[in-house]
């Protein structure tokens, strides 16, 4: 046992991830399976630290957000998942949390999954669980499902596990785990086009494209061949390949929530804007291709080499917007001391 799950507290550091190919739709909300694998880089900025103390005898967990009390959803779903951990830690003791996220209020860079990532193993540590790393990213997953990818740096995969047998089957199955890549030295130029909150939760609305769309289906099988042949173009460590299937397999993404009924659209003319950017970008010549999650900004890899200059012409086509600069990032880690 670590020395600090015997002292019964953990801190634990986590950074968010941006998916080549997408997680949208949930097969089992309760378990959190999708319905398709999906395949995300860790970034290397933005991480979040969260420190869970355990507190026996408190009547109720104690969980702070920057400082402020966690609101409603927020702490509710922060609970629901320290329940899980209680129950199998054989645990009744309640708990403090503290979490610090350095991402910009919606910088649109799914804090839940750093979130999430490092709860997972703050929670782990100091309930006394003894989990390797894909039991950890199985327990993320809990949480929110791109948190299971944040426990491991890089190039990430996520199975969706088994879609025959049993509930335990398939949750066993479900977890992440590292893709090897060949040289690839590339960058994600983040062009922050709306710091406003969404209208729509990411998690409301896979729910109404997979009830609802009828180009979800069709996404969802040319997802698997995105799959394999996101993990070939990885490993031969081709990154014009990477971003061509990327972007298409985002773009589609966004496709299958346009067709939902009534639309969720996430795209506003900003992004427009900046998704020619990346079409002036490739038409002179450099590599540059974008992909976009549950809300309006633009997220665009190309080189390293090239990112100082990408992130200008994004800057330009952003009008305003803050433009980030990432790199692939860590796995998930338990700070000691
Ligand atoms: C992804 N997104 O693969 C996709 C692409 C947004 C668009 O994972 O319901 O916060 O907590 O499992 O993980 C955002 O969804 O959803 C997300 P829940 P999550 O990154």
């Amino acid at each position: 046992t670590a020395p600090a799950s015997t002292a019964g507290s953990a801190t634990a550091v986590a950074h968010p991830n941006i998916a080549l190919i997408k997680y949208w739709g949930k097969r089992d909300e309760r378990l959190i399976l999708p319905r398709t694998d999906s395949l995300s880089m860790t970034l290397d900025i933005f991480p979040t630290t969260t420190r869970v103390r355990r507190v026996p005898g408190a009547d109720h967990d104690d969980v702070t957000l920057g400082g402020a009390p966690a609101q409603d959803e927020a702490q509710r779903r922060i609970v629901t998942f320290l329940d899980l951990v209680r129950e199998r830690a054989g645990s009744a003791d309640r708990a403090v949390v503290d979490t610090e996220n350095t991402v910009p209020t919606g910088a649109g860079l799914a804090s839940s999954a750093s979130g999430f990532a490092a709860l997972a193993v703050a929670a782990a540590a100091a309930y006394g669980l003894d989990l390797d790393a894909t039991a950890l990213s199985r327990l993320a997953r809990r949480g929110s499902g791109s948190a299971s990818r944040s426990l491991f740096g890089d190039f990430v995969v996520w199975h969706a596990g088994r879609h025959t047998g049993t509930e335990e089957e398939a949750d066993l199955s479900s977890y992440a785990e590292p893709v090897p890549t060949g040289p690839l030295d590339p960058a994600l130029v983040v062009a922050v086009v709306n710091a406003g909150p969404k209208d729509v939760s990411s998690r409301a609305a896979m729910r109404r494209t997979v009830d609802t769309s009828p180009l979800f289906e069709p996404w969802a099988v040319s997802s698997k061949d995105d799959l394999v042949d996101m993990r070939q173009a990885l490993g031969r460590g081709d990154l014009e390949a990477v971003g061509e299937i990327a972007e298409r397999n985002a773009l589609g993404m966004h496709a299958t929530m346009l067709a939902a009924r009534p639309a969720v659209r996430y795209m506003s003319p900003a992004s427009l804007t900046v998704l020619d950017s990346v079409l002036q970008l490739r038409r002179d010549g450099v590599l540059a291709y974008a992909t976009m999650d549950a809300g309006p900004n633009v997220k665009v890899l190309c080189r390293n080499a090239d990112a100082d200059r990408v992130a200008g012409v994004v800057r330009s086509a952003a009008q305003g917007g803050a433009i980030h600069i990432a790199r692939p990032g860590p796995a998930a880690r338990l700070l000691l001391g």
